[in-house]
């Protein structure tokens, strides 16, 4: 069946529900138990719920890409990868600390982060999106779905902006190949061992999906905005101790989590 298109309203009321959530640190269900959402529609949503988040003063930063995985792509029942945005209220310093009260049932996932220099053009069909980036790093991502028990479809999670909800960057690098390197988390009781192959065959596949969705989207791409690539592992839950992300040849970050 087809979806039908939201209006205004709709669209207003659905973001509300999604940001009430999040400044709340409360779970809702899932927005499809309600109502069947058009992924055109689900990012509109996103759009409004970003909008509220720079109406309360946060500045955008950066963009994230999720469902970079051939696995978690199967199991979504999708082949595109999905795009939220960064804000500097979601930015933790490396070697920082982040208080676990601010989420509701946050995970961890380690990352490669890639650093704008140059406004991406996405009107110019010839823009080469790996010539506007100068810097590559080491980062971990903090996803936290406002949907209770992470329990979303595929227009749910877009329209939550992708569970975005912290990162942390590590050294950047001048912008080199990364491939398929090795990839370390360890987060509290949880050890997980990975690769950055498992970002889009490499992540340097990601700053080209992001072009795709970006150009669809109307996402901008900006000098200096941040680019979460995509998890290299599953992510595991967040608790209380150390979180260290190492990548081969490519640095290590880490955050102090505290209750
Ligand atoms: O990879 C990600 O950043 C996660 C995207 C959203 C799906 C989830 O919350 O698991
Ligand atoms: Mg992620």
């Amino acid at each position: 069946m087809k979806a039908k298109m939201l209006d205004r309203r709709e669209i207003d009321v659905l973001a509300g529900r999604l940001d009430d959530a999040r400044v709340q640190v409360l779970d809702v269900p899932s927005l499809a138990d309600d109502v069947e959402i058009h992924i055109d529609d689900a990012y509109r949503i996103q759009d409004e719920l970003v909008a509220r988040y720079l109406r309360r003063g946060e500045a955008l930063v950066g963009v994230k890409l999720g469902f970079t995985s051939k696995a978690k792509m199967a199991q979504m029942g999708v082949s595109e990868v999905i795009v939220g945005r960064l804000t500097d209220a979601m930015s933790v310093d490396d070697g920082g600390r982040v208080e676990l009260h601010r989420f509701i049932h946050p995970k961890i996932e380690p990352e490669v982060a890639y650093r704008l220099a140059l406004d991406v053009d996405l009107d110019d069909p010839t823009v080469d999106v790996e010539s506007c980036v100068d810097a590559v790093a080491p980062a971990m991502e903090i996803i936290d779905s406002r949907y209770r028990d992470f329990r979303f479809t595929y227009t749910d999670v877009v329209a939550d902006n992708t569970s975005a909800a912290a990162y942390v960057i590590g050294p950047w690098q001048p912008m080199r190949a990364i491939g398929d390197l090795p990839v370390r988390l360890e987060a509290g009781a949880h050890t997980v061992d990975g690769s950055t192959e498992a970002i889009l065959d490499d992540p340097i596949n990601a700053l080209h999906s992001l072009l795709e969705v970006s150009r669809r989207r109307r996402i901008p791409l900006r000098p200096g905005d941040v680019i979460l690539a995509g998890a290299a592992t599953a992510a595991v839950p967040l608790t209380a101790g150390l979180a260290r992300c190492e990548i081969d040849g490519l640095g290590v970050v880490s955050v102090e989590v505290t209750a």
